[in-house]
């Protein structure tokens, strides 16, 4: 299982994209990915999370052929070392393969939207699915963000992914409220603030992305490449309120700050620690 009950799992971050928000251009040649990749499970990533598409707001869609080209040889490698490797994209040709290549999960920001075969991909090879929380497509989900009721609207529409996710027959499914996706600061902090409610009403385990992201630097004033305290401390809230994973740049930090908020939510009774 990519994220069993009884650990937290630490999600981290490999983008080779040029064009990411935080990482982008640092790992686009396959060996420094690939170093990178040991590197983020030396330092505690249950799993490492490979991406070749950028789904920052505003970026332009890449060719299937480019992102198989950008993260197969780095999947491969990884997966043949033994380390856990999820790939993050919205597209069926390229989660098949990463699933050739031996990566164990797929990770669906659309959650399973955008290229609804990519259900049926996950299904046949066994593999798990991280299902996200997307009105629409990436370019233009930051231009008409209107919800009424966040919580309630994200876990009527997660849970239809799931349901749907379900009848394809994909049997690991994790979800995933989609910070930043679509969203703006009030939501994500509501959405986080929330987060027991909606892993109660999914009944699967919720995978929580805060790393870096915009809403932190507006609540701190912080610029992206200094923003590992504030994700340190989200992340920390949303193991406390009942998050099973956390997709971290930072892993070391990461897995001090989950350790201590882990620890407490056992005492607490929460949730499994
Ligand atoms: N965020 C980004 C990319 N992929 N996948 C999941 N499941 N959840 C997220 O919050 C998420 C994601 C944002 O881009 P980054 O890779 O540069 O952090």
């Amino acid at each position: 299982m990519i994220v069993p009950g009884d650990r937290v799992t630490l999600v981290g971050i490999l983008n080779t994209t040029p064009d990411s928000f935080s990482d982008g251009g640092r790992f686009e040649d396959a060996e420094a990915a690939v170093a990178r990749g040991r590197e983020l499970a030396t330092q505690g990533a249950h799993v490492v999370d490979v991406g070749g598409e950028s789904t920052r707001p505003g970026a332009r869609e890449v060719s299937a052929e480019v992102e198989i080209g950008r993260t197969r040889p780095v999947v491969a490698a990884l997966a043949a070392e033994g380390i856990a490797v999820s790939l993050d994209t919205r597209k069926a040709a390229v989660a098949e393969a990463a699933l050739a290549a031996g990566a164990a999960a797929v990770n669906d920001v659309s959650g399973g939207r955008h290229d609804p075969k990519l259900l049926e991909v996950t299904a046949a090879a066994g593999a798990a699915l991280i299902l996200g929380h997307l009105r629409g497509e990436p370019a233009g989900m930051q231009d008409a963000v209107a919800f009424d009721d966040v919580l309630a609207e994200v876990i009527d529409e997660l849970g239809a992914s799931l349901e749907r996710a379900r009848r394809a027959g994909v049997s690991e499914l994790v979800a995933d409220p989609g910070i930043g996706f679509g969203k703006h600061a009030e939501h994500n902090l509501a959405l986080l603030a929330g987060l027991t409610r909606l892993k109660r009403a999914l009944g699967v385990p919720v995978l929580v992305g805060v790393s870096r992201k915009s809403f932190l630097g507006q609540l701190t004033g912080s610029p992206v490449e200094d923003r590992d305290l504030e994700s340190h401390a989200a992340a920390a809230v949303a193991v406390f309120a009942g998050a099973d994973a956390v997709r971290v740049h930072d892993v070391a930090g990461a897995a001090r700050a989950v350790a201590v908020a882990g620890a407490l939510r056992g005492a607490a009774g929460n949730a499994t620690p």
